[in-house]
């Protein structure tokens, strides 16, 4: 790696000045079979703190992927656990790395609530092994935190079809997700992931705020991580969240609806945001498709939207 006139790498200069560190990190787990999940989770440090940089800690090629909750309770209080179900009530998505992937930073001060007035009490990590192994695995995130008052709040906005299906033989079914945003604080989104399982070819997340704005398209066959937004964009008042996936049953012989399994589908457009700490809230949930007059009328930007 590039050496800087101290002689550090890049890497080193890349930790924050004065922020602590709390590693969230498997204890040592060897897979046995083919596409294992397990959980491990920590409680947060004492008082309330922000998570002002997540750095991937993946030994070697093991872990195929890793996704990061917030929970107030884990699912399960053991060490670790083989996981369907992260948190026990709703789990806060805070972070993911995928194989491959390059990790998506937070802005400049922006930072994730934890501990104190959030309710996330608790850390959950999430790891898919793709393939078994011989010796046990410590992979994790470098979670980098202050107590330090940050400016911008990070949220997650989560767009998801409520209902699918999508009939056999068919190059291309179509689901939308919309809702009009409703707050009085903005907020600016910074980085985006799909989320569908093997049918999923496509998926794209707009702004409709007299014109349509693509915030990001991705191909959910590629890793499911956070990739960057490029535009610089800000949802305000009123403004219409749009989401659409795009499946491709050719191969498949049966109905296919909303599920767990990999038989199952989902249709999730996630952003990452960064809204004032003021007033802004870290979460924003869109389930369904509250105007579907917006993807009909002229103006939708349909043939970008099929395609990766
Ligand atoms: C039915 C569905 O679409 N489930 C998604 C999205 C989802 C995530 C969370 C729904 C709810 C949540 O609280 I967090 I309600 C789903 O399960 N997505 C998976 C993970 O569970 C996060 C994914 O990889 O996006
Ligand atoms: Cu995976
Ligand atoms: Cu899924």
């Amino acid at each position: 790696s590039p050496v800087n006139d101290n002689g550090f790498s890049e890497l080193l200069k890349q930790h924050r000045e004065g922020t602590n560190i709390l590693d969230v990190t498997m204890p040592g787990i060897t897979p046995k079979v083919e596409d294992y999940y397990v959980c491990t989770s920590v409680p947060v440090p004492t008082g309330e703190n922000y998570i002002v940089q997540f750095e991937p800690l993946a030994s070697g090629d093991m872990a195929h992927h890793m996704l990061m909750f917030g929970c107030e309770q884990p699912a399960e209080n053991r060490k670790s656990w083989e996981c369907g179900q992260t948190c026990r009530g709703k789990p806060n998505i805070l972070f993911a790395w995928a194989k491959n992937a390059p990790p998506t930073n937070l802005p400049e001060d922006v930072g994730f609530k934890i501990g104190g007035s959030s309710n996330v009490r608790h850390i959950v990590l999430q790891i898919h092994y793709k393939n078994p192994t011989k010796e046990p695995d410590a992979s994790g995130v470098r979670l980098h935190y202050t107590p330090e008052r940050q400016k911008n709040i990070a949220g997650i906005a989560l767009l998801l079809s409520t209902q699918i299906s999508i009939p056999p033989h068919q190059p291309e079914t179509i689901s939308d997700i919309s809702c009009q945003f409703k707050s009085s604080t903005p907020i600016y989104p910074f980085g985006f992931r799909t989320h569908a399982h093997s049918l999923g070819k496509v998926i794209t997340g707009y702004q409709f705020n007299g014109t349509y704005h693509l915030i990001g398209k991705g191909n959910p066959q590629w890793p499911q991580a956070f990739y960057p937004v490029k535009d610089k964009i800000k949802i305000s008042n009123n403004d219409i969240l749009l989401g659409r996936c795009v499946f491709d049953s050719t191969h498949k012989d049966t109905y296919t609806s909303i599920g767990p399994t990999h038989n199952d589908e989902m249709c999730n457009f996630y952003m990452m945001y960064y809204t004032d700490a003021n007033g802004g809230q870290p979460f924003y949930e869109c389930f369904g498709n509250w105007r579907p007059d917006m993807f009909k009328n002229g103006g939708f930007p349909s043939q970008e939207s099929l395609t990766a």
